[in-house]
């Protein structure tokens, strides 16, 4: 059997493109005003990227009079054309946050108490660096984790690996995209990846299965969704809620949560039937159609009503609309996928149907983003570890079966996954299995909020023998914390660089603007501290960041001189569309796009995706869904005194006949209960038909429980307080945390 991730990566190293050419052909910047005109004014202008979420958009920070006074969007940035999101532009809150932590913090009390003894980095540094000694000589250095996410934890992970640990994870797999990439892997041989490669700009017909795109800001997105509406593409939107997306849809699907893989099945059904999809393309790239065909002939639109609510006329009629436009016909893959635990396989459906619409390398559907090459820093080698990951063990009653050679391990409890999963580690933490986990370090997720079932995290942690959280504020996971080191924010301090694959594909830097405020200390300098402290010096030839950063750019042919003053610079394209002439490879085992999944039926799975209903709450209770908002990002902004201002607490949504039934006017509040006795903090009430009768909606990173954050404690509810079911994808190991039930208490 044939690796799929294994093969990706191959095509990888050899697509990297050149950037030393594009470099020195850069024009001067338009946006940045003449260097002595500036001064006389007391103005600098810094260019850096934005750090508020991942989409890592460049900026332009502005300094007045030696304070920082606005951050815009940098003028030659292929991912944001100048324009940051509401968040990007509010980012300079972050630096004026009065709930920052000012100065290392080493606990006072028991877990959880957020008392505090104020220390040097010296001695916090030098109290993790004899624990962790403690831990690998007791457990080995793999019972120490990180949990890391963004680009700031990169010296970090280098300093464990080091320490000879390989269990390192991220929540944007497990919590996030995970089923997405793998379900277009398993498909087309190729994850979607971020920054995702949707050519929204050139699209004629646009179908979004529940992104909420204009509430999710990711940036460019927005920006070719909103040209994309303007020049008349047809939009289809497919969500419980009336979103913001719908407003602008020519067919607006509500579906009952849960089942979207009926809708898929029955959209493909239409299609196959009607002899709408691109034949040419199906027969000179598919895999196993006619099986497929065979397996979605039943489910037909009269198939799928119940199931979903959606009427049979309805479903046709847009079906038909997507394949009056295509191959610009563009399924959006989504982002956050994580939502029943069937998710890679409801992903497998979206891929099948771009697949059908000839969407996939198509101009108007995915395109395919070109890399810039920057190598890697050449560190020395890092030592193997014995034991192997963590996360995603091989199952007890395959113990002693032989491990392939190469590929896939189909031993293994989620032989799909293809990154680390966080839930993984904190099962192992929980169980001691495969072996025990002692250290936790976290490094800017705020996993209390982050992970379905808080109290499984808080039971996990309080199996450790250290916790050490880097935040910049007082987050509910640095209120767990033994040690807490407080980070300096993105406008003051330098970061890995950013080699960005997209569209336009380039290099970036982010630099600082100005000084941290207090004691707060860059991820690089804490991650080389620690590194000396643990006699593991070696590890680190350079003294400081800028003598990195400028050895991975000389290397690449460019200059830090150069980044520092252009903020970054682009890389050749590479062909965008499967060109004429060329054929096209997908690194799958057929070398085909894979309508039946042979890998899949193999492994005991469906090799086409099926559909099942999704299990009913309590009577009288409603599905809790949640989303984002434009103003804020996750669990991190709500402190940020610029975005509270702009949104200082969350709503429920609820369905206004439901509403009146509860006698419940707008602005009420109640407090939510969920299936398991959680209790929610009040939170105001937002009757609106904009919202099916068997759900309730609210945005998601408020009712902050952490005391360190004044301005956002207890301020609207938190939905990870009531996630405490979620569904496990079989596949990858991706925590499905949409089949979560609550009833509405109202307040005496
Ligand atoms: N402003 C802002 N933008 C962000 C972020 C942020 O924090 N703030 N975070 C970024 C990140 S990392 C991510 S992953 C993305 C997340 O953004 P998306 O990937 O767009 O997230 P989804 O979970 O798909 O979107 C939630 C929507 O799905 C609907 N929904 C819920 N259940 C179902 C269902 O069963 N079927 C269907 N069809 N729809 C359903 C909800 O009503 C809601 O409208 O946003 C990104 N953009
Ligand atoms: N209930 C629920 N759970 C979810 C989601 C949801 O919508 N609802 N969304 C899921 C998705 S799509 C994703 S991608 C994940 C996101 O998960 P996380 O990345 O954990 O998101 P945040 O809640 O923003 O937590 C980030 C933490 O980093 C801190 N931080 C911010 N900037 C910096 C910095 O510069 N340096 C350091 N050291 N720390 C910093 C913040 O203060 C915050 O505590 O959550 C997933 N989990
Ligand atoms: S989308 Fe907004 S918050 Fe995200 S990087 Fe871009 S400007 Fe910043
Ligand atoms: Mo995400």
């Amino acid at each position: 059997m044939n690796n799929v991730s294994r093969r990706r990566f191959l095509k990888i190293a050899g697509a990297g493109a050149g950037v030393a050419a594009a470099g020195s052909s850069l024009a001067a910047l338009p946006g940045l005003r003449a260097a002595g005109q500036a001064a006389e004014k007391g103005i600098r202008e810094v260019p850096t990227f934005c750090d508020i979420c991942f989409w890592k958009c460049n900026a332009i920070a502005t300094v007045r009079d030696g304070a920082l006074w606005k951050v815009e969007g940098h003028p030659d940035d292929p991912l944001s054309q100048g324009r940051l999101c509401p968040r990007g532009t509010g980012g300079v809150g972050a630096h004026f946050d009065s709930d920052r932590v000012r100065s290392p913090l080493l606990r006072a009390s028991v877990r959880g108490e957020e008392q505090w003894t104020e220390v040097t980095w010296d001695e916090a540094l030098g109290h993790i660096a004899e624990k962790m000694q403690k831990i690998k000589a007791e457990y080995g250095p793999e019972a120490v984790a990180l949990f890391s996410h963004g680009v700031g934890g990169t010296f970090l992970k280098h300093t464990l690996k080091a320490y000879g640990s390989p269990n390192i994870s991220a929540p944007s797999f497990a919590q996030c995209r995970g089923p997405r990439d793998v379900g277009f892997e398993l498909t087309f041989g190729h994850p979607v990846g971020s920054p995702e490669p949707t050519d929204i700009r050139n699209s004629k017909c646009l179908v979004l299965i529940g992104s909420h795109l204009g509430e999710n800001m990711h940036n460019t997105q927005v920006q070719e969704f909103a040209d994309a509406v303007g020049s008349g593409a047809s939009v289809i939107v497919v969500d419980p809620r009336f979103s913001i997306a719908a407003s602008k849809a020519k067919h607006f699907l509500p579906i009952k949560p849960g089942t979207d893989i009926a809708l898929l099945l029955a959209w493909m059904n239409v299609i196959v039937r009607e002899g709408l999809y691109d034949k040419e393309y199906v027969e000179a790239y598919g895999f196993g159609f006619e099986a497929f065909s065979a397996e979605i002939q039943p489910f037909t639109p009269e198939w799928a009503y119940p199931e979903t609510g959606i009427e049979p006329a309805l479903i046709r009629e847009s079906a038909r609309e997507m394949a009056r436009h295509r191959p610009a016909t563009l399924i959006h893959p989504g982002r956050h996928t994580t939502w029943h635990g069937n998710d890679t396989q409801r992903s497998r459906a979206i891929a099948l149907l771009n697949a059908l619409m000839g969407s996939w390398g198509r101009k108007g559907g995915i395109y395919r983003p070109g890399r810039p090459s920057v190598p890697a820093y050449p560190y020395p080698p890092y030592p193997k570890s014995v034991r192997g990951m963590v996360d995603n063990p091989v199952r007890p009653e395959l113990e002693g079966a032989p491990a392939p050679a190469g590929g896939l391990d189909l031993r293994r409890r989620y032989p799909f996954a293809t990154e680390p999963l966080t839930t993984g580690v904190r099962d192992a933490t929980l169980t001691g299995e495969p072996y025990p986990v002692k250290g936790w370090l976290v490094y800017a997720t705020n996993l209390i909020k982050t992970l379905p079932n808080q109290d499984e995290t808080i039971e996990a942690i309080q199996k450790l023998d250290l916790l050490v959280v880097v935040d910049v504020i007082g987050s509910e996971i640095a209120g767990w914390a033994d040690v807490v080191l407080p980070e300096s924010t993105y406008l003051e301090r330098y970061d890995d660089l950013n080699v960005q694959t997209f569209r336009d594909p380039f290099v970036a830097l982010r630099q600082p603007v100005v000084e941290a405020p207090h004691d707060q200390k860059p991820n690089w300098w804490i991650a080389r501290e620690l590194a000396v402290k643990l006699g593991l010096e070696e590890y680190y030839p350079w003294e400081d960041i800028e003598e990195y950063l400028s050895h991975r750019l000389d290397a690449a042919g460019m200059s830090l001189a150069t980044l520092k003053q252009k903020g970054l610079v682009k890389a050749p394209r590479s062909p965008l569309y499967f060109e004429e002439g060329v054929v096209p490879e997908f690194f799958t085992p057929s070398g085909k796009i894979e309508f039946y999944s042979v890998q899949l039926k193999e492994a005991g799975f469906d090799p086409v995706p099926k559909h099942t209903p999704p299990k009913p709450g309590p009577p009288g209770s409603f599905r809790l869904l949640y989303g984002r908002a434009p103003v804020h990002s996750f669990s991190r902004t709500q402190t940020n005194p610029v975005l509270a201002q702009a949104m200082g607490e969350n709503e429920v949504w609820v369905n206004a006949d439901v509403a009146e039934r509860f006698g419940l006017r707008i602005g009420d509040r109640v407090r939510l209960k969920n299936q398991d006795g959680a209790v929610s903090d009040t939170i105001k009430v937002r009757p609106t038909q904009a919202v099916r009768p068997d759900c309730v909606y609210m945005v998601h990173g408020f009712g902050h429980s952490s005391k360190m954050l004044k301005k956002a404690y207890r301020k609207g509810a938190s939905d990870s307080q009531l996630i405490t079911r979620y569904a496990t994808d079989p596949l990858m190991g991706g925590t499905g945390m949409n089949v979560n039930f609550v009833t509405l208490e109202q307040e005496a």
